[in-house]
């Protein structure tokens, strides 16, 4: 496999999908190639840690189905607020769900259903197991998100009842663009969910929209934007499970090998994989890879000392075997960080050593 002397730099102006483009450019100017996986178990503590450990990675990744009073609330819960958070300390979402079943079933499963995935998480993951149908239908579903979400619905509180004849109004403002039957409907329900509610307009917004349930203010955090960092653009990313970190798992390399010939059939879907390893091998390949199974050494004295695993299957490496010798992207951590006395300062460190690693890497 190739590990890359390229900078992320290099790559943000190369990459074929555009949620890559970005996360290279914000790794670059933060500094950071980490992802925390926030596996704790309220919603409380997933904001308040990803408020605090925001400013050192790019990527925080979520479980939703740990957190035990997840909020589906599409503008007030859980998934919205960690949206802004995110969007103010400039990182991604990454809802590790590891879709697994036929195409009709993970569509519903990404983008309908109690926690919506699609409408908060930037990127999500897939298990290869059923096939390559699995790829085809996410990436279906983020083409049809995506196209949802250039229609801005604007809603009206009033007093009375939804109207539904106002979506036919004569009103012919130029500005409006007709919208396709079933996205009306869409624009309706979403009207009409708070009982009093009906639409006022519908806009077509090309340029600079939000979801319709994105958040309109930072009510959690406050509302400053970290210099620098720009808006993420409105794509999502998929990552393709290649290869797993615990102990005598059945992904073999014909197995591998395989999950990068389908991710090469939906590059504008698929940013790159879940791995050991960089699995880029032809000199078109420009995907990223996220690896899990990451600790360093308690001690700080020693950060050369070996990592071992954690008694239930899981194998750990260092930030600089995963990003030095393997060429990963990104080093995704958990308890390593949430466990620590100060995980703030435990984050700082896995970034540094993680950077460094990336560093003497390119030079
Ligand atoms: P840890 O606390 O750093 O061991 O957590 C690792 C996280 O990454 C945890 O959420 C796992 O579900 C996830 N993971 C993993 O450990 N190994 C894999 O191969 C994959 C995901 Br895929």
């Amino acid at each position: 496999h190739h590990v890359t002397k390229a900078s992320y730099s290099e790559r943000a102006k190369n990459a074929p999908h555009p949620l890559a483009s970005y996360l290279l450019r914000l790794m670059a100017l933060k500094k950071s190639n980490l992802c925390l996986s926030a596996d704790v178990s309220t919603t409380n503590q997933l904001l308040q840690l990803a408020d605090a450990v925001g400013p050192s990675i790019v990527v925080l990744k979520t479980h939703y189905d740990l957190i035990a009073n997840w909020d589906y609330n599409p503008t007030t819960g859980t998934g919205a607020r960690l949206g802004r958070i995110a969007r103010r300390h400039g990182f991604l979402i990454f809802e590790d769900r590891k879709f697994g079943d036929i195409g009709n079933t993970v569509q519903l499963q990404y983008t309908e259903g109690t926690a919506k995935i699609i409408d908060w998480s930037h990127i999500t993951n897939v298990n290869m197991i059923p096939g390559k149908a699995a790829v085809n239908a996410l990436a279906e579903a983020a083409v049809r998100w995506r196209e949802r979400k250039r229609y801005e619905v604007k809603t009206d509180i009033t007093v009375g009842t939804p109207r539904p004849e106002s979506l036919d109004s004569d009103d012919d403002d130029e500005t409006k663009t007709p919208m396709p039957e079933d996205h009306c409907l869409e624009a309706y329900k979403a009207a009409s969910i708070g009982r009093k509610a009906s639409i006022v307009s519908i806009t077509t917004v090309s340029q600079h929209f939000e979801p319709a349930n994105s958040p309109r203010s930072y009510e959690d955090f406050g509302d400053e934007v970290l210099p620098g960092i720009e808006e993420a653009p409105m794509d999502r990313g998929l990552l393709i499970l290649a290869q797993m970190s615990s102990k005598g798992n059945f992904m073999t390399k014909e197995y591998t090998q395989a999950c990068v010939e389908s991710a090469r059939e939906h590059k504008d879907f698929v940013m790159g994989f879940i791995s050991q390893e960089t699995l880029n091998t032809a000199p078109e390949d420009q995907f990223m890879s996220m690896t899990p199974g990451c600790q360093l050494p308690p001690d700080a004295e020693d950060e050369d000392a070996d990592v071992q695993g954690d008694g239930k299957g899981q194998q750990y490496n260092t930030p600089g075997k995963i990003v030095g010798l393997m060429g990963s992207d990104i080093v995704i951590v958990g308890r390593g960080i949430i466990k620590a006395g100060d995980p703030v300062k435990e984050a700082e460190r896995y970034r540094k050593k993680a950077w460094e690693a990336y560093e003497e890497r390119i030079a």
